[in-house]
């Protein structure tokens, strides 16, 4: 767990990416409903599935890997990687819809619902917002409401094979109605509170909710 606490790194797409914030870079200025167009507006679709990070690729395997869950909770958890794959075991098939412009499809995933994980948690009533924390420093924050969302879940295969490190295994969060930053990769920890708190890309200029048919890619203007 040595990755915890190391700072973000500073490489180049990170920093094309906070100019892209700044300028609005891709914005089309359309909107549309999911539930009448299935590709975003300003979105294009890719085939092959682009590896978007920070530039590292922690490499934790299954059987170091720990689920900490903190924070305004009734029940703490803090699942290793047998005791994470004992609970209830769902299967999701989404898009992705990343905000650099690239959609795909048809994603299938495996692993825990989001929901199933609330009612082992227990959120107090004081809960309203979710941050992740990932073993690259990454950190990434959810209204309760989208982290609970129906088909949003900690996902650790994907086409029904592990997923794969540069994809964010052993266990990454899938939340589909949302840009896939959202979706934290080497998930490490999941924190509950009271109070928002913007994560890595939230505080460099993306959108705080970040819903792609409404185009929420940028914070202000
Ligand atoms: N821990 C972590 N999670 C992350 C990121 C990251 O840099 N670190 N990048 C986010 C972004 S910007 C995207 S688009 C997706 C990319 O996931 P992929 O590489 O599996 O396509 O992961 C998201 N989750
Ligand atoms: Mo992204």
């Amino acid at each position: 767990m040595t990755e915890q606490n190391d700072p973000p790194p500073d490489s180049k797409l990170t920093r094309s990416k906070e100019r892209w914030a700044r300028e609005g870079r891709f914005l089309t200025g359309k909107t549309a409903r999911a539930d009448e167009q299935r590709l975003p507006p300003g979105q294009h679709l890719t085939k092959d599935w682009p590896i978007l990070d920070l530039g590292l690729t922690p490499q934790i395997s299954r059987e170091r890997w720990r689920l900490d869950v903190y924070g305004a909770v009734e029940h703490p958890i803090f699942w290793d990687f047998t005791e994470f794959t004992a609970q209830q075991q769902t299967n999701f098939v989404s898009d992705i819809h990343c905000v650099t412009t690239w959609s795909r499809y048809d994603n299938q995933w495996e692993g825990l619902s989001t929901r199933d994980l609330l009612n082992a948690c227990r959120p107090r009533d004081e809960a309203r917002y979710v941050v992740l924390h990932s073993h690259d420093g990454y950190t990434t924050n959810l209204a309760l409401e989208d982290f609970a969302a129906e088909d949003a879940l900690l996902a650790h295969s994907w086409s029904g094979v592990p997923l794969h490190w540069e994809h964010g295994g052993p266990v990454r969060l899938v939340v589909p109605h949302l840009y896939f930053w959202k979706s934290a990769k080497w998930l490490q920890s999941i924190e509950f509170l009271a109070e928002d708190a913007p994560g890595y890309w939230e505080v460099r200029g993306y959108h705080n909710r970040g819903d792609p048919w409404k185009e929420e890619r940028y914070s202000g203007g």
